[in-house]
C-alpha cells in the first residue's frame, strides 16, 4: 500500500458542469486531514467500492479567502486505494480541492503522466482523443478504441511479419475516417449567384446564418457553421456566387470558392430549377468533382429544365424544406459510405504505428 498521495484533474480545462479529480494512494491520510464529511459519516478508507458518497467537502486552508468554504461533492473509491472526486465543474473549485491536496502533500500529476495509476499509455492516449468527439456517434467509436488497442497491442507479439504487414495496412485504410473522428469533415455550397446556396446553408443550419438576398452577388466571403449531419461532425461553408467580375471584391470571394471547394470533403453544387440552364450552369457541372452532390433548388417553382438534366440534380426547396431530409442523408452517405470493422482499432492519432512496433 503506498504511503504518500497522488492526485490528477481527469476533466479537461474549459468549460463543463462537473469536473473530476483522482487521488491515488494512502486515503487515510484524506481521513486525517478531514476534508471530506460523507453523509454516512464513515471513513473514507472504510466505504465501499464503488458505493456513491455524497458529502461535503470543507477546504482546510488558513491562507486564503477560501479557508473554511464547503461545497458538495460526490466521491466514489473506485479500489482500496484510490478516490474520484466529482466537484463542481468551476476552475475555482477544483483549485480548491487541489490546493487542500497539496496540503497533505499529495503530488499533483497531469493527465498526461503516462503510466498513470496503471493505465498504459496507449489506454490514456485513447482516452484523450475521446475528449475531442463532438458528436454521440464519433463518441461511441472513440470510447471503443481503449479496449480495441489495448488487446491489439496485447495480440501483436504472436503475429508473424506478414501478419503484422496485413494489420497495419487495414488499420491504416481507415485513416481519413479516423482523422474526422475529432475534427470535422468539410463540406461546401458552390453554385452561381442566386441559386439559394445561403437559403440552403439556413435551412440545414435551422437558423439564418447567412444573408439571403434576391440581388445575384450577395455572399462575398466563405461563412461557415459547425454543425452534424447523420451525427457526424461537419463544418458546412456558403460561398460566394462562381461568376465572371470586374468587382475586386465580388473575385475575392469567388477566389476564396475556388479554395474552398478544392480542399473539401464534400461538394454540394447548387443549380437553380425554376430557370433554364445557361452554358454557365452547363460547364460548372461539368467541372464540378465527380463525387459532387448536385442538388436543384427552388423545387417549389416550376422546373424549367429539360427533362434530361434534370435527372442529374436531387430536387430540394429551401424555401419550403422538401428534399431537404433527403439532401441530408445523402451527404451523411457520401461523407462515410462504409463504417469500418467493429473490432478493428482506428488510426486516432498520428502515433498510432509506435503503439504496435
Ligand atoms: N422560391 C424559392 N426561392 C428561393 C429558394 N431558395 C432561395 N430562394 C430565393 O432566391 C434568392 C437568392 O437566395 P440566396 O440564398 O441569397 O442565394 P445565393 O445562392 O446565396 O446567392 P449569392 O449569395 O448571391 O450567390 C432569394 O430571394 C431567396 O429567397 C427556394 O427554395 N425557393
Ligand atoms: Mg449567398
Amino acid at each position: 500500500m503506498p504511503t504518500s498521495l497522488r492526485a490528477c484533474v481527469l476533466t479537461p480545462s474549459g468549460r463543463g458542469a462537473v469536473a473530476t479529480i483522482r487521488v491515488d494512494g494512502d486515503l487515510s491520510r484524506l481521513d486525517a486531514a478531514k476534508f471530506f464529511q460523507p453523509r454516512n459519516g464513515g471513513p473514507l478508507s472504510d466505504q465501499e467500492l464503488d458505493a456513491i458518497l455524497f458529502g461535503h467537502w470543507r477546504s482546510r486552508r488558513t491562507d486564503t479567502t477560501d479557508s473554511g468554504i464547503s461545497e458538495d461533492v460526490v466521491l466514489i473509491r473506485t479500489s482500496p486505494d484510490i478516490v474520484e472526486i466529482h466537484c463542481h465543474g468551476g476552475h475555482a473549485a477544483v483549485q480548491r480541492i487541489v490546493d487542500d491536496l497539496e496540503l497533505v502533500e499529495a503530488r499533483i500529476v497531469p493527465a498526461s503522466e503516462a503510466e498513470y495509476v496503471g493505465r498504459s499509455s496507449i489506454a490514456m492516449a485513447c482516452e484523450r482523443v475521446l475528449l475531442r468527439a463532438t458528436t454521440r456517434k464519433t463518441a461511441s467509436f472513440l470510447l471503443s478504441q481503449t479496449r480495441l488497442w489495448t488487446a491489439e497491442a496485447t495480440a501483436w507479439p504472436a503475429l508473424d511479419e506478414a501478419a503484422r504487414e496485413r494489420r497495419i495496412a487495414e488499420i491504416a485504410g481507415w485513416e481519413r475516417f479516423a482523422r474526422r473522428l475529432t475534427a470535422p469533415w468539410t463540406v461546401v455550397l458552390c453554385g452561381r449567384p442566386n441559386v439559394g446556396k445561403s437559403s440552403l446553408m439556413n435551412a440545414i443550419a435551422g437558423f439564418a446564418r447567412s444573408i439571403v438576398h434576391d440581388s445575384p452577388g450577395t455572399t462575398r466571403d466563405v461563412v461557415t457553421l459547425e454543425t452534424a449531419i447523420d451525427g457526424w461532425p461537419v463544418r458546412l461553408s456558403d460561398t460566394a456566387g462562381l461568376r465572371d467580375t470586374a468587382d475586386p471584391l465580388e473575385s475575392e470571394g469567388v477566389r476564396r470558392t475556388q479554395s474552398a471547394v478544392s480542399g473539401a470533403d464534400l461538394v454540394i453544387g447548387v443549380f437553380d430549377l425554376s430557370r433554364p440552364p445557361e452554358p454557365a450552369d452547363r460547364e460548372l457541372l461539368a467541372e464540378l468533382p465527380e463525387t459532387a452532390l448536385c442538388i436543384g433548388n427552388k423545387a417549389d417553382l416550376p422546373p424549367l429544365w429539360p427533362e434530361s438534366e434534370l435527372r442529374r440534380l436531387l430536387p430540394v426547396s429551401a424555401r419550403t424544406g422538401d428534399g431537404l431530409r433527403e439532401l441530408l442523408s445523402r451527404i451523411g452517405a457520401a461523407l462515410v459510405p462504409e463504417l469500418p470493422p467493429a473490432d478493428l482499432p482506428l488510426p486516432i492519432l498520428a502515433a498510432w504505428r509506435d503503439w504496435v512496433s
